[in-house]
């Protein structure tokens, strides 16, 4: 397999996932590094001995060198680096949120097809090792055909000491977890007709929503509820884990707390361990999020290889994107949203 070269802008908290999972993916590496601070450009360059570093992104395409850019810095940038990479016909990946509203995430995915670019966003969720579990099991048709589901994220868990940001923003949960609950539910059940959403802020601390129930009919005919919460205090912290209850024809599905896999079907009831794997350097309890980063960056690379479509590409991401978008409108005016209309 030929080595591609990445290059990867904003070297913040989270990338430091990112890049410890580059070192592990088979067929990349990180040849060059951007942050405009410089404190952060300086603690990842040594802690994984990048010597190219650069402050501007334009000065790091203008030096070019790489085959594409792992876009790492919060949503403010999105659209203004991923356009940046059409314009330079680098592919890239781009984090969640992918955008600030549809109508630029639109406009991203649309620069990235006219330059004739792969974009894909790193919506690392629905590679958890218990989600490909779930997926599979529905799949191996152990419930047959699902028509309720509830995927759950309740949690007191203190984001906010990694990622201060996520105080001040005027939207909280949706737009920075939901996000991920409601990609998993589409993965799961499909795409989604009709969405009705309710929130609240219970912290006082913060700025946007930390509570918000969602409910989906999705095209399928199945009907489920999104449910997130940083304001759930637990006897045991489940954080960062999605639970996910299925109820199908032929029986049902759980994914309970502590990774363990439920199936009831005529055959009686089987409980598999579908624990993330801890790799050498995750830690407890961020490890099942750290897998899923390597295994989104493998397959970002093993789909170029191919040449074929990503799981969470862009044009994919719209449709998840527009459930964050349908969900906050819903609660502000309490209405229904036709999710169809939106794309
Ligand atoms: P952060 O603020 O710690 O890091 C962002 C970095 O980007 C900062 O160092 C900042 O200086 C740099 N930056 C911003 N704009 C830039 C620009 N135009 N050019 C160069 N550098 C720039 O943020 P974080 O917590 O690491 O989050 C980054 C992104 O990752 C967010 O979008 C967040 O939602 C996402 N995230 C994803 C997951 C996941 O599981 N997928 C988990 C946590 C965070
Ligand atoms: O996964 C995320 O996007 C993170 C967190 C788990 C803290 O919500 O921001």
């Amino acid at each position: 397999m030929t080595e591609l070269k990445g290059a990867l802008i904003g070297c913040g908290f989270f990338a430091i996932n990112q890049m410890h999972a580059w070192n592990d993916v088979r067929g990349a590496d990180i040849v060059a590094i951007c942050d405009r601070d410089p404190e952060r450009l300086k603690i990842v360059g040594d802690q994984f001995g990048i010597e190219r570093r650069y402050s501007d992104a334009e000065a790091l395409f203008a030096d070019g060198g790489f085959d594409f850019v792992d876009i790492a810095t919060t949503v403010e940038s999105h659209r203004f680096l991923v356009e940046m990479a059409a314009r330079n016909k680098v592919p890239a990946i781009c984090q969640k949120p992918f955008a600030k509203t549809l109508s630029d995430a639109t406009a991203m995915v649309e620069a990235c097809r006219n330059a004739g670019i792969p974009l894909m966003v790193h919506e690392n969720f629905r590679w958890q090792t218990p989600i490909q579990a779930v997926r599979t099991a529905l799949d191996s048709n152990a419930i047959g055909t699902p028509f309720w589901g509830r995927f759950s994220f309740r949690s007191a868990y203190d984001v906010f000491s990694g990622q201060p940001y996520l105080a001040d923003g005027e939207r909280f949960i949706i737009e920075d977890l939901g996000i991920h609950t409601l990609d998993i539910a589409r993965y799961i059940l499909g795409d989604v007709r009709s969405l009705t959403a309710r929130t609240k802020r219970v912290n006082p601390r913060i700025k946007g929503e930390d509570v918000a129930t969602i409910l989906l009919d999705h095209e399928s005919g199945a009907t489920s509820v999104v449910d997130v919460s940083y304001a759930t205090r637990l006897s045991r912290e489940p954080f960062p884990e999605t639970l996910i209850e299925l109820d199908g024809a032929e029986g049902t599905i759980r994914l309970t707390q502590g990774y363990g896999l439920e199936i009831t079907n005529a055959k009686g009831t089987t409980t598999t361990d579908v624990s993330p794997k801890l790799l050498p350097w995750a830690s407890r309890p961020w490890h099942n999020i750290q897998e899923s980063v390597y295994a989104i960056q493998q397959h970002w690379v093993d789909q170029l290889e191919r040449g074929a479509e990503h799981s969470t590409s862009g044009a994919d991401n719209l449709k998840t994107f527009a459930l964050v978008e349908a969900a906050y409108d819903s609660a502000a005016g309490g209405q229904t949203i036709d999710v169809g209309a939106m794309l």
